[in-house]
C-alpha cells in the first residue's frame, strides 16, 4: 500500500510509524486507520522487526483525535462502524507480539491518547498535552478510552478527565502514571529509540512471553495471573534463547538471541 497519511520506516529491527497529517494535527481519518492497519500487517509478518515506535509528524501534535470533519458526516451506523474499526486497529497494538512504545510529541487527544494507551508504555515531550475532549463534542471516547484509561490511572482520575474533557500537561501525566518519562522535544525520539534498541537486544521469545503475561494477567484474578505467568515462563524455558542466555552469563559474554523457540 502507498502511504499518504503515515510514514512507515524500519531501521535495524525497529519500526517507526509517524502519523503524518500535520495540517490537521495528525487527526485520525478512515484512510489513516487503513494505512496503519496495512503497516501492522507488514510488521506482524516481518520476523526482523523487534520493536515498534509510534509518533506524530511535527512538534505540535502526536494525534489530535479522530478527524472531526469526517466524524461530522457520520450517521449513527457509520459512527458505530468507525468506532469499531478504530477499536480493532488500535487494539492490534496491544496484541502485537513485539513491544510498542508511544513517543508523544505534542497533543494526544481523544483517539490520540487512546492510541497511546494501547501501546506498552508512553514517553512524552515536555509540551505534550493529554486529554479526552469528546464530552465537549457531545460524544464519549470511542476507541477504548473509557476502558483503558481507568485501568492505567484509576477510575476516579480517569472519570475526572473524561467528564471535564480537560487536558493535562506531560508533567502531570507522568505524576499520575500515564507517562513513563518526560523529555525535551529535541531528545524525545533519541531517548525513545535508545530504549527501543535496548529492548530489541533482548530475546524475542521472552519479550513476547513477558508482554502476554502482563496483558493477559491484567484481565484475571492474581492466582489465575500467576498461572498465566508460569505457562509463559515454561515457553521461555523451552526456547533456545533461554539456553543461550544462561550460557552467555556463565561464559561472561553478551547473549546472541536468535528468537528461536527450539534448537
Ligand atoms: N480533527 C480534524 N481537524 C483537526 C483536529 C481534529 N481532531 N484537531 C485539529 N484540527 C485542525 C484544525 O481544524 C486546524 O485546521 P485549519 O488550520 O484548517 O483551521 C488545524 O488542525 C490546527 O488546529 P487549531 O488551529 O485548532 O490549533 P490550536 O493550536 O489553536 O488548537 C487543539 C489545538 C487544542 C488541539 C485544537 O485543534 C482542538 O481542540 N482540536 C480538537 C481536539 C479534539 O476534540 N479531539 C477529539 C476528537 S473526537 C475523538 O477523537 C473521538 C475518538 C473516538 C471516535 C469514535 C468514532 C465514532
Amino acid at each position: 500500500m502507498a502511504y499518504q497519511n503515515i510514514i512507515f520506516e524500519v531501521t535495524e529491527g525497529i519500526a517507526t510509524i509517524i502519523f503524518n497529517r500535520p495540517k490537521a494535527l495528525n487527526a485520525l481519518n478512515g484512510r489513516l486507520l487503513d494505512e496503519l492497519s496495512a503497516a501492522l500487517d507488514d510488521i506482524e509478518t516481518d520476523e526482523a522487526i523487534r520493536v515498534l515506535v509510534l509518533t506524530g509528524a511535527g512538534e505540535k501534535s502526536f494525534v489530535a483525535g479522530a478527524d472531526i470533519a469526517e466524524l461530522a458526516t457520520f450517521n449513527t451506523l457509520q459512527g458505530k462502524m468507525f468506532s469499531r474499526k478504530g477499536q480493532l486497529i488500535i487494539g492490534r497494538l496491544l496484541e502485537l507480539a513485539i513491544p510498542v512504545i508511544a513517543a508523544v510529541n505534542g497533543f494526544a487527544l481523544g483517539g490520540g491518547i487512546e492510541m497511546a494507551l494501547a501501546c506498552d508504555f508512553i514517553y512524552a515531550s515536555e509540551n505534550a498535552m493529554f486529554g479526552l475532549p469528546e464530552i465537549s463534542l457531545g460524544i464519549i471516547p470511542g476507541f477504548g478510552g473509557t476502558q483503558r484509561l481507568p485501568r492505567l490511572i484509576g477510575s476516579n482520575r480517569a472519570k475526572e478527565m473524561i467528564f471535564t474533557g480537560n487536558m493535562i500537561p506531560a508533567q502531570e501525566a507522568e505524576t499520575i502514571g500515564l507517562v513513563n518519562r518526560v523529555l525535551p522535544q529535541a531528545s524525545l525520539m533519541e531517548a525513545t529509540l535508545e530504549t527501543a534498541r535496548a529492548i530489541a537486544a533482548r530475546g524475542k521469545v521472552s519479550l513476547r512471553a513477558a508482554k502476554q503475561a502482563v496483558n493477559n494477567g491484567l484481565n484475571v484474578d492474581l492466582a489465575s495471573g500467576c498461572k498465566i505467568e508460569a505457562d509463559a515462563f515454561a515457553i521461555c524455558m523451552a526456547s533456545e534463547d533461554s539456553k543461550e542466555g544462561s550460557r552467555a552469563f556463565l561464559e561472561k559474554r553478551k547473549p546472541q538471541f536468535k528468537g528461536a523457540l527450539k534448537e
